[in-house]
């Protein structure tokens, strides 16, 4: 009797691992349309740009197959938008993509009055780069929300006014462009906290493969006399 238990307990618990699967594929996916739904809601967002006229909606994984795209363990991690015309501003929306890392919107006519704030949802985030737009404002006292960002770049847009000294709790920092338009404000002497810091420059340099480069060429440009480098 026992051994009759045990045989028809074998394809009963194969069974439930098998269920479990498919639910797991099946929640997985739909995390994925969600995903794409959000891309797709991007693009129309800024009125459907010609160069994303590729972004169709498709199987649940296919925007991951977009150049603009890169997805890890299937989940969007980044969206780079480098010189595409783009107008408009970036939606709060965007940090629906839980898991994004890395945002490319430079050389693009993105225009705000002020610091994109909404991004402080993207928990994720370490690379931004919003070099060559038409942002404004000032750089927010509280900018070290973003506390695991590795490059920073906000160089040629609009910003003004002082760098807060809250920029030197952004510890993961390697790199930190600010702006090249003429700088009224002052850098706070906290900028020098920055301990990882391997890149600052007042400019934006249209690099291809800036990562690459800062691997191999490890440059501090020490700027303004309040600065102290360890
Ligand atoms: C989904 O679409 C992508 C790109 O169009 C394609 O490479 C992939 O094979 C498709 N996957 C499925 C499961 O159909
Ligand atoms: C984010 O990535 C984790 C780990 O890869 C994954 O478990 C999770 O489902 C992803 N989130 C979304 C919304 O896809
Ligand atoms: C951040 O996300 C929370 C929860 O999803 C939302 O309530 C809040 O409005 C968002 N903040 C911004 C600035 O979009
Ligand atoms: C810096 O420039 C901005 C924009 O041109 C201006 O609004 C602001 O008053 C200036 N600040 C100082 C301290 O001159
Ligand atoms: C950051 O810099 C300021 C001013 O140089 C200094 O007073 C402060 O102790 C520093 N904070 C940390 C955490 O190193
Ligand atoms: C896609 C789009 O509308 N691009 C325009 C954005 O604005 C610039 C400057 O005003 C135009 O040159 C682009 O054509």
């Amino acid at each position: 009797m026992t051994k009759k238990r045990s045989t028809s307990l074998v394809p009963c618990s194969l069974y439930s691992i098998f269920f479990v699967l498919l639910l797991f594929r099946h929640v997985k996916s739909q995390l994925n349309d969600h995903e794409q739904a959000v891309i797709l809601n991007l693009k129309q967002q800024w009125q459907n740009p010609q160069p994303l006229s590729h972004w169709t909606p498709s199987n649940s994984s296919s925007h991951c197959s977009w150049p603009e795209i890169t997805c890890t363990d299937g989940s969007v991690s980044g969206i780079s938008l480098q010189n595409m015309n783009i107008n408009g501003t970036i939606p709060s929306f965007i940090c629906d993509l839980k898991n994004l890392t890395a945002i490319d919107f430079s050389w693009n006519y993105f225009t705000s009055q002020e610091f994109p704030k909404a991004l402080y949802n993207c928990s994720k985030l370490e690379v931004l780069d919003l070099c060559q737009n038409h942002l404004a404002g000032t750089v927010p006292d509280d900018i070290h929300r973003m506390a695991r960002l590795r490059q920073l770049n906000l160089g040629a847009s609009y910003f003004s006014g002082n760098i807060p000294g809250s920029i030197g709790q952004l510890t993961e920092l390697r790199e930190l462009q600010l702006f090249t338009r003429p700088f009224n404000g002052t850098l706070r002497p906290e900028i020098g906290n920055l301990s990882n810091l391997e890149v600052l420059e007042l400019g934006c340099k249209k690099w291809k493969n800036r990562v690459a480069e800062s691997k191999t060429e490890t440059s501090v440009e020490i700027v303004g006399n309040a600065l102290n480098f360890h």
